[in-house]
């Protein structure tokens, strides 16, 4: 049994077209629809519509990635009875419409979040990369959000203002809008001051608290998924710790057994984001599979590489500190106990080759993920056979 091969599309607008994912080798597509505001009903008609693109492309609409939680949600505002509401019927809209695996985060205010988008490798492909450095450049200099001073050591606090020093106007407008105008896929963007307003919402809201609207959440709407046959799974936070003083508390192994225990429901599941959780050593990638196994009904499977200082940047998907083989071995192991065939995507991939003179959403060129995706896909071949040896 096989995992199931798909690659993210952003909709009619998005420079790689359907077909291109189809000659890359994946039979499924992973999207949303992406013009929607958060917090609005997907309507069973333009699900319809979306599916029946894909459909005439030859390929299969097989996860949403994602149907966003509204802020309102996240923090537990006067409108969660709405908002929740609106949430239960896009389910029901997506499961007439044949589609069973749906993503979302629980993280507040950004979504995946990067520093570098066109990080340079030595062979001349580009990576995102993430850099602490960065972050409290950006924090202390340009946000100036009060008490940031507080979260950063002293040798970061003076290496980011030497930083911020040798910047020209141009170069700080770009930090900014590369953390928070919102990358593809992402929900949201913001200009600084109304970053700074919307962190204050999250003033009384701890860990503890972001917890219990998440389980909260949940408890709201697993019932309906479960009866509807849909698995929603959360994709864990990028970077898997706190930034801008925002709580984040899907990171870890111990994070989303909590969430599994606290909610047992069916359709509780996960997202097992190699990428996302492999920035942390303490994140023991292949063990994760083989123990979170039943819950997980989507897989993305991408390396990031650890550099000093909490950097990290986005390796080959057979290179990094994932441990691409033994997640794999461990993927494999699954699919074979549970007779399943797992909706898997590269997640993100290096701009490279033709892609370096063509646009393309920042981590979602075509040749990159194609050779991510092919790359994984041989390996899983190889353990397979293999596995028939032993
Ligand atoms: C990111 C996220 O993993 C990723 O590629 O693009 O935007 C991810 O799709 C969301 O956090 C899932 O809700
Ligand atoms: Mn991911």
């Amino acid at each position: 049994m096989f995992m199931t091969q798909t690659m993210r599309w952003f909709g009619p607008r998005d420079p790689v077209r359907l077909r291109d994912i189809r000659q890359a080798g994946a039979t499924g597509i992973v999207t949303a629809l992406h013009d929607l505001p958060n917090g609005a009903v997907w309507d069973h008609a333009a699900i319809a519509r979306h599916k029946a693109m894909i459909v005439e492309a030859g390929l299969d609409w097989r996860v949403v990635e994602s149907l966003p939680v509204d802020e309102g949600i996240k923090t537990r505002s006067a409108d969660w009875d709405r908002l929740i509401d609106h949430y239960r019927q896009s389910l029901t809209n997506l499961a007439a419409n044949g589609i069973d695996v749906v993503t979302y985060n629980f993280m507040p205010l950004l979504d995946w979040t990067r520093t570098d988008l066109h990080w340079e490798l030595p062979d001349g492909a580009q990576a995102l990369r993430f850099e602490a450095v960065a972050v409290a450049t950006y924090d202390l200099f340009i946000l100036k959000r009060p008490g940031a001073a507080d979260a950063y050591a002293a040798p970061v606090r003076a290496a980011a203002e030497a930083r911020y020093a040798a910047m020209d106007d141009a170069a700080r407008a770009g930090l900014e809008r590369t953390i928070i105008a919102g990358l593809p896929g992402s929900e949201a963007g913001f200009t600084s001051a109304q970053f700074l307003a919307r962190i204050d919402t999250y003033a009384g809201i701890d860990a503890a608290r972001l917890r219990d609207n998440h389980v909260a959440f949940l408890q709201a709407v697993c019932p309906l998924a479960d009866a509807l046959g849909i698995r929603l799974v959360v994709h864990p936070d990028d970077p898997p710790f706190a930034i801008f003083g925002l709580p984040r508390v899907v990171s870890t192994e111990a994070d989303v057994a909590d969430l599994f225990a606290r909610v047992p429901n069916a359709s509780n599941g996960l997202c097992m984001c190699t990428g996302s959780f492999g920035v942390r050593a303490d994140n023991d990638l292949p063990g994760m599979v083989d123990r979170l196994g039943s819950r997980i009904g989507f897989l993305h499977l991408r390396s990031v590489q650890r550099e000093a200082d909490g950097a990290f940047h986005e390796a080959e998907h057979l290179g990094g500190d994932a441990g691409m083989a033994a997640v794999m071995a461990a993927v494999h192991r699954l699919s074979v106990r549970e007779g399943r065939s797992i909706p898997m995507r590269p997640d993100h991939g290096h701009r490279m080759l033709d892609d370096l003179h063509r646009d393309a959403n920042p981590g979602y060129s075509l040749l990159g993920r194609m050779r991510g995706l092919a790359e994984l896909r041989g390996l899983e071949h190889g353990i397979a056979h293999m596995a028939t040896l032993a």
